[in-house]
């Protein structure tokens, strides 16, 4: 178990586009335990590979709806096979790695995604809400896109440069 330090924007590694993973093996399940333990200190309520500098195709998410009550849910190669096409939801985003940041951003309110589980089994799931958004928030960060990239680009430098002077103060201390 351990906490892994959490890149933050502007670190070109976030715009990798992740790898598939060939085996869902118990180094994986390593990173995976770590990717869990670093995203609930953070908190967060989802965390992708590349946010800990690991470029492969795996996300964990937990939107922890019951208080003090852990449902890690993990998604190695996941592929979104359908989304909602008339229905749109806008929700009020944040990203770890564009710390204390918050914009709308509007997504497909409805996704299927399909996906290795923590024993490498595949799995469906047709996830709606909050968990829609996390998932394609999430599955952004594989192929390198951060939720700025939805902003005009003034909203996206202006949150850049803030994020810039955060870490360098957080530095200085
Ligand atoms: O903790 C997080 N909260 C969140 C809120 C709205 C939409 C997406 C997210 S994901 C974010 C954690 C993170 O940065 N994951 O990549
Ligand atoms: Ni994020």
């Amino acid at each position: 178990m351990a906490i892994l330090p959490i890149l933050t924007a502007p670190d070109p590694r976030l715009k990798t586009v992740s790898s598939p993973v060939d085996t869902v093996d118990d180094k994986l399940r390593q990173l995976m335990d770590d990717m869990c333990d670093t995203m609930y200190d953070a908190p967060g309520i989802g965390l992708a590979a590349i946010q800990v500098g690991v470029a492969k195709r795996v996300l964990v998410i937990d939107l922890q709806e019951e208080e003090g009550v852990r449902n890690p849910q993990f998604f190695v190669n996941p592929q979104i096979i359908w989304t909602s096409s008339e229905d749109i939801s806008v929700y009020n985003e944040g990203c770890l790695s564009v710390p204390e940041q918050y914009a709308e951003v509007e997504r497909p309110a409805e996704c299927i995604v399909q996906y290795l589980d923590y024993h490498g089994k595949p799995q469906e799931l047709s996830a709606h809400g909050l968990m829609a958004t996390c998932l394609q928030h999430e599955m952004d960060h594989l192929d390198g896109i951060l939720f700025v990239d939805h902003l005009s680009s003034i909203k996206r430098n202006m949150m850049i440069r803030k994020v810039k002077k955060l870490v360098k103060a957080r530095t200085a201390e």
